[in-house]
């Protein structure tokens, strides 16, 4: 009854940023991401009599009572599926810090739904272990499909769910992580999302999103960088406008990062194919292809705000491993 899954964190090209359900977690907009082969997370499930209440343990770090709480929620939600009382040691480890921008909530959720499924020896689909991933933190969804995914919007918790676009093979794109600030953000992304709707761009943004998916879809098929990574930024920014647009508005971005985005900009004048794409928080992911990492690796050590860099590619999705935590 004990089983270990590994996840990848994902970047999301088209981002998700709104509920259209806050409890089943169903978007506002479909989105569309690549996992991460260096931001992940390592989660082994043990099921026993033996345990008297859920105890649940970050490696790397400590889980606040609202994330242990969270937590304990999934792991209700994977035993009425499989018609068990038992209760369970949860024992996680990321390869990445919280607070440096890669989304440890979706490697979290994702690791847990497969991890906790497979220590009670229920074999669900892909598509179930999504729509159960997406109730624990939406975009742990798309870390469970291999490597370019989307997530469906959907109108039902059985419709939005995420599957591969094309594996991680096809494409050897990269995101570095470029970490400028590790403080902890003030604002969780759960808290944030409550005032999508405050904002006055809010509806444009969300209506814009099928049409951006098909021109995203066309640059993935036709492995067209530049054009894949026009519509990155563009997406970026009209997540964040909406963002910085809500009642109360949220300021993600620091002078580090404005500074990278100007930067970045420069950079492509002078024949350097580069894109950049921010999150819930200050640092920022810089997308290009194989050749321009070590060039991009060259310039970074000549910006002083450039605290540390996570080099990724895409990966697999969620996988059960042998090699349990304990
Ligand atoms: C994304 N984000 O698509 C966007 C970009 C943040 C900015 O998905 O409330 O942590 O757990 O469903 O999944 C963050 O949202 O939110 C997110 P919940 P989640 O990657």
């Amino acid at each position: 009854m004990k089983a270990t899954a590994v996840a990848p964190s994902n970047i999301a090209f088209i981002k998700y940023w709104g509920k259209a359900d806050d409890v089943l977690r169903l978007p506002l907009n479909s989105s569309l991401s690549m996992n991460l082969s260096n931001a992940y997370t390592t989660t082994t499930i043990e099921f026993s009599s033996f345990y008297k209440e859920d105890d649940v343990i970050l490696l790397d770090g400590t889980f606040s009572p609202n994330e242990i709480a969270r937590v304990i929620l999934g792991l209700d939600r994977i035993r009425k599926r499989a018609d068990v009382q038992l209760r369970a040691r949860v024992v996680t480890s990321n390869t990445f810090p919280k607070g440096t921008g890669a989304a440890a909530s979706a490697s979290g959720f994702a690791a847990l739904t497969v991890a906790g499924f497979a220590a009670l020896g229920l074999t669900l689909s892909e598509k179930e272990l999504t729509v159960f991933a997406r109730m624990g933190s939406g975009s742990a969804c798309r870390s469970i499909p291999d490597g370019f995914v989307l997530w469906e919007q959907g109108n039902s918790s059985d419709t939005s769910y995420a599957y591969s676009l094309y594996p991680n093979t096809y494409w050897d794109l990269y995101d570095i992580l470029v970490i400028v600030d590790t403080t902890m953000k003030k604002v969780s992304t759960t808290e944030g999302q409550e005032g999508v709707k405050t904002s006055p761009f809010w509806h444009a943004r969300v209506q814009g999103i099928p049409e951006k998916i098909e021109r995203m879809k066309t640059a993935l098929r036709e492995k067209n960088f530049s054009l894949l990574g026009e519509i990155i930024e563009e997406d970026c920014l009209s997540m964040h406008k909406v963002m910085q647009t809500q009642n109360p508005p949220i300021f993600y971005w620091k002078d580090a990062t404005q500074k990278l985005m100007k930067i970045v900009k420069e950079w492509r004048n002078e024949g350097i194919l580069v894109y950049f794409t921010i999150d819930a928080g200050p640092n920022i992911h810089l997308i290009c292809e194989k050749p321009t990492v070590e060039t991009l690796k060259k310039k970074f050590s000549e910006i002083e705000e450039v605290k540390n860099i996570i080099v990724n590619t895409s990966a697999p999705g969620t996988h059960l491993i042998d090699d349990h935590l304990f």
